[in-house]
């Protein structure tokens, strides 16, 4: 891993010049105590009702998109992976639209939205590493590969990332290869093998967060997360993407087909 540090940023009510030029030119920013510590409470426990209500009612998939499963420390069943959940929580519906973030759609070009009920939607990812974990890392991979599943012409996006956990090497954490959002499509597609491959990177840099931090990155960068060195609850990793788009509106409803990278989410342990 490179040992490089890169500069973290706070928040205003607008993006500065400064902002946008280190977001263009490395394809990440990271703003620092973007949520306040009751609002990230708020949606740390509106995550754990929606958890309560999908296991009881046995509920797969929403909007065609599956619900990732699995056990915690104390062996109790869990989700891993949450799509959409601001239809589900008002804490997150209210975060999503609150003008902090409605202001980023600034770092894309005029058209760009808040997709909540498009793609996967609002995503709060749970690692926990324990023996036989189904969710303790997620191997290489940039976003924008999933528009070419979706026959779409690969766009611009952010993923907008919200810490709900301090999130450190300790956590594993999430590594970027910074610059790599402006490759061409041929080293999008086969830099690495997508989702197989965990293997750590010279390049790449280690995203160290607090909880409330903000994060965000282009969809065409490569990243992935490690897996922590510590295991059951001090490995503890929840993570929310809000995900920003351009493009054709294609919003998803109870009918919508699994899109097929979902394969490859499932792989991924
Ligand atoms: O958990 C993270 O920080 C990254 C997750 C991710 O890359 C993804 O869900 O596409
Ligand atoms: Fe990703």
């Amino acid at each position: 891993m490179s040992t490089q540090t890169y500069p973290k940023f706070s928040l205003g009510n607008q993006l500065t010049d400064e902002q946008v030029a280190f977001f263009n030119k490395n394809g990440f920013i990271h703003f620092q105590g973007v949520a306040s510590p009751e609002e990230v409470r708020a949606i740390i426990e509106s995550t754990e009702q929606i958890q309560d209500r999908w296991i009881k009612a046995g509920t797969k998939k929403i909007n065609g998109v599956p619900i990732k499963f699995g056990k915690d420390e104390n062996d109790k069943e869990i989700v891993h992976r949450f799509p959409f959940t601001s239809q589900f929580s008002e804490a997150i519906h209210n975060f999503v639209n609150s003008p902090r973030v409605q202001n980023l759609k600034s770092l894309l070009p005029e058209g760009a939205r808040v997709a909540e009920n498009e793609k996967d939607g609002v995503v709060v990812n749970h690692y926990v590493n324990i023996p036989n974990s189904n969710f303790r890392q997620m191997g290489w991979h940039t976003d924008s590969m999933r528009d070419i599943f979706y026959g779409k012409k690969v766009m611009q996006m952010l993923n907008v990332g919200l810490y709900l956990d301090n999130s450190s090497s300790d956590k594993g954490g999430l590594r970027i290869i910074p610059g790599t959002h402006t490759q061409n499509l041929f080293n999008m597609l086969f830099k690495k093998a997508y989702f197989l491959n965990n293997e750590e990177d010279k390049q790449e840099m280690l995203v160290d967060a607090q909880a409330g931090d903000m994060v965000i990155h282009d969809g065409r960068i490569w990243h992935r997360v490690a897996q922590s060195p510590l295991t059951g609850a001090p490995s503890r990793r929840r993570v929310m993407y809000i995900p920003v788009i351009l493009g054709k509106y294609m919003p998803k409803s109870e009918d919508s087909a699994t899109p097929f990278y979902h394969n490859f989410i499932k792989m991924v342990r």
